[in-house]
């Protein structure tokens, strides 16, 4: 009987799920009964982004937690597709952190030249899922958003790839409820215009906090004031932000901070990361783990332990992003159809085990960076997954994370080599700080378009401060 694959979520984990069953048909492999549901009206996940915040159209959680002028964080040559180049998808050579709409062009652009949009139901939510162990099937009950209609399907191998990065974690903090500015998550941060000349504090010491924060600067705030709970983030910061240690409490518009400090704010934005849910799984196949480079109970950080015909693409925390999903998808695909014969419980466990205890041991960003590099090693090394240079790539990572001590507003300016095609990024027309249009085409045709009177003043100051 052909194998049935269910895979929930198409953002780029689901879509790399997709592109490697392809990829064996191409290669002459039989290629399984595939469905893919999907939430959103398009596909990548992420990085279709929304302007709404709270609910969407149907009353779902709104899934992305992206925004306008968000750049790449990381050197776009550190998550290049080994089976589809950038210089490929765009025809020449481009800068090293691209806008959002670009780097969301260029993963439809791998999926576009085949046709797997076939198998995805789009407006498709997962709501519940059953195992039967004596059958050793899934029932997965989803709902068509459109119609309201609800159906089951069958498959003997699930894939969870709906993302981490969308159910907020908002702790409390005392008086926080009388502030009288405007409070919100990351998750519902849509752009900084709005705090341009205003007092901001963020709380948390991570990606979020780094950007949103240096976002608002570049949209003209008056202050920005990090609260971290851990360590600092320690940048060369601008001369307008600073960082404290956690709040106490908030009187009004004032926060205490631990240090003995407080100040005055007219926004507050918690930076405080964000929950691994999966409210569509029964608790004994649903991952529970912190925002972490190697969750507990999957082996291979992919293969759900006690159950193996489930698998999580996506599910760590990323340095390597788009190219790690590749990685896993091969493996779980080469798992599901067989290719790959799994060790038994006990030897999955040590192995898990070992993982762990390197993890626990990792000192600084680079030893991160070095372990997923190792992680992607063992699974490429166990598929046809186009290799790629990984030693390069984590001396990527480093430099990246070198650049932004030197220049936290500056590092986007950097240029980087694909380790794929060796080509050189090229310098971006216009430096981060002063880039106020994040459209593909501009970021493609450059300061030449025509210019409507409506962004004549941001692209006058792009032009002036180049
Ligand atoms: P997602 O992109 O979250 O996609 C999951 C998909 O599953 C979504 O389409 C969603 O609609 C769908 N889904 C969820 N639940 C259901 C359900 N019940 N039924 C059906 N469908 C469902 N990475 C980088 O490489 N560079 C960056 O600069 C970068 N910046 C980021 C900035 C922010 C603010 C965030 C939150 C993340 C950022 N990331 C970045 C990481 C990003 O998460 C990954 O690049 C990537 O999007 C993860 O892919 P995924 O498919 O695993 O999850
Ligand atoms: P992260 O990277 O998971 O970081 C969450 C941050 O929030 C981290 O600094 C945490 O501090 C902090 N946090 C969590 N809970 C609290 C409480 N209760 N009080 C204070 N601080 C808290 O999430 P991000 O949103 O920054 O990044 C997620 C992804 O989005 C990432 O891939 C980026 O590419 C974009 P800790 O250090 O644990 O003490």
């Amino acid at each position: 009987m052909t194998l049935r694959v269910g895979i929930i979520g198409a953002g780029p984990s689901g879509m790399a799920q997709l592109r490697a069953f392809d990829s064996a048909s191409q290669n002459g492999a039989d290629i399984p009964e595939i469905m893919c549901f999907e939430k959103q009206s398009d596909w990548g996940g992420q990085w279709n982004s929304s302007w709404r915040t709270g609910l969407d159209e149907h009353g779902e959680p709104v899934h992305s937690s992206m925004y306008r002028h968000l750049w790449s964080n990381g050197p776009k040559e550190c998550l290049e597709f080994s089976d589809y180049s950038f210089d490929e998808h765009f025809g020449r050579a481009i800068s090293s952190f691209p806008p959002r709409e670009v780097l969301f062009d260029y993963i439809k652009g791998r999926v576009e030249k085949s046709d797997v949009r076939k198998y995805v139901q789009f407006n498709t939510v997962a709501r519940h899922t059953s195992y039967n162990q004596d059958t050793q099937e899934f029932t997965l009950t989803v709902e068509n958003l459109i119609t309201g209609v609800t159906t089951d399907h069958v498959f003997d191998k699930l894939v969870v790839s709906s993302g981490h990065f969308s159910t907020p974690t908002v702790p409390e903090f005392k008086g926080i409820g009388s502030f009288p500015g405007e409070v919100l998550h990351a998750h519902d941060f849509r752009g900084a215009e709005r705090f341009s000349g205003k007092n901001m504090l963020l709380i948390g010491a991570s990606y979020s906090a780094e950007d949103i924060g240096m976002q608002a600067h570049k949209m003209g705030a008056a202050s920005i004031t990090f609260s971290y709970r851990s360590n600092p983030m320690g940048f060369d910061w601008p001369e307008n932000t600073v960082e404290r240690p956690l709040i106490t409490e908030f009187e009004g518009k004032t926060a205490h901070f631990s240090d003995g400090t407080c100040g005055e704010f007219d926004a507050v934005v918690l930076c405080t990361g964000y929950q691994h849910k999966y409210p569509f799984l029964p608790s004994d196949l649903s991952l529970t783990s912190k925002n972490v480079l190697y969750p507990g109970n999957l082996y291979k950080g992919v293969v759900w332990q006690e159950n193996t015909n489930l698998f999580y693409l996506g599910a760590q925390d990323q340095y390597y992003t788009f190219n790690m999903f590749d990685a896993q998808a091969w493996f779980a695909r080469d798992v599901m159809t067989g290719a790959i014969e799994l060790p038994s419980l006990a030897q999955r466990e040590a192995d898990i085990q070992l993982w762990l205890e390197r993890q626990a041991a990792l000192a600084d960003h680079n030893a991160e960076a070095d372990f997923q590099s190792d992680y992607l090693r063992e699974l490429i090394a166990a598929t046809d997954y186009p290799p790629f240079d990984l030693h390069a790539v984590s001396q990527l990572f480093k430099d990246w994370m070198h650049h932004k001590e030197t220049d936290i507003l500056g590092y986007r300016d950097m240029t980087h080599q694909s380790v794929v095609t060796g080509t050189m990024a090229t310098k971006h027309h216009t430096r981060w700080i002063n880039a106020m249009d994040d459209s593909l085409d501009r970021y493609l045709n450059g300061p030449s378009q025509d210019v409507d009177t409506g962004t004549l003043t941001a692209l006058t100051s792009e032009f002036s401060a180049k």
